[in-house]
């Protein structure tokens, strides 16, 4: 397995965009609906939760899926699942297949998340549905999870995995900023139909 190879893969599967892929295949176009995302957020908006939970698998599988791979034919602690776990990220927000033109980054992340440390991925994931519950914002949710994930994989990873986690959660933030704005002036979206 050639390890630039494996790079290039996971990139590519990060550039296809699920939700927009689901979507039109119902014959709608994601931009236009709700936070004009292509995350399984915004398809729950346009197409209710059962969609919204198929994308959100499907988007998490490129980020889990190539980390993998990596972690067999090169290890974990590797500058391999290093650019991997990144460009599978940077596929989904910026797809070679879609103009560039990606979504948020948070399930991918996840994904990745996942394929380094199941225990890391699934106490973010409580602190995710916790923030969910009690203030019903899938992005404040999702930024909360964020900054856990990120903190705790300076004290849980190794290092250059740690970096991999503050570059992704940097962009997560940078991909949110509307939604930060939104969320400050109290105009954030909802996620009902
Ligand atoms: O449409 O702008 P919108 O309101 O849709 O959407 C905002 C939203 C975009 O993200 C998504 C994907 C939803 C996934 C939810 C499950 C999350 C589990 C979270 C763990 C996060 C771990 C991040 C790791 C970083 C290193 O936010």
């Amino acid at each position: 397995m050639d390890a630039l190879l494996l790079v290039v893969f996971a990139y590519l599967l990060g550039s296809v965009l699920f939700g927009e892929v689901v979507a039109k295949s119902k014959g709608i176009d994601l931009r236009a609906v709700g936070s004009g995302n292509v995350g399984a957020t915004n398809v729950a908006r346009a197409l209710g939760k059962k969609y919204a939970l198929l994308v959100f698998l499907l988007d998490l599988f490129k980020g889990f899926f190539p980390i993998l791979l990596s972690r067999f034919y090169f290890g974990l602690d590797s500058w391999t699942t290093f650019f991997v776990g990144l460009f599978a990220f940077l596929g989904h927000l910026y797809p070679v297949f879609h103009g560039f033109r990606g979504g948020k980054g948070v399930a991918t992340a996840f994904g990745v998340l996942l394929g380094i440390s199941p225990f890391l991925a699934v106490l973010s994931l409580l602190v995710w549905l916790l923030v969910f519950k009690l203030k019903g914002y899938v992005s404040l949710a999702s930024l909360s999870a964020c900054t856990f994930a990120v903190v705790l994989s300076l004290f849980l990873l190794p290092f250059k995995l740690f970096l991999m986690s503050l570059i992704i959660g940097v962009f997560i933030f940078y991909r949110h900023r509307d939604n930060i704005k939104r969320l400050l002036e109290g105009t954030e979206l909802g996620f009902k139909r």
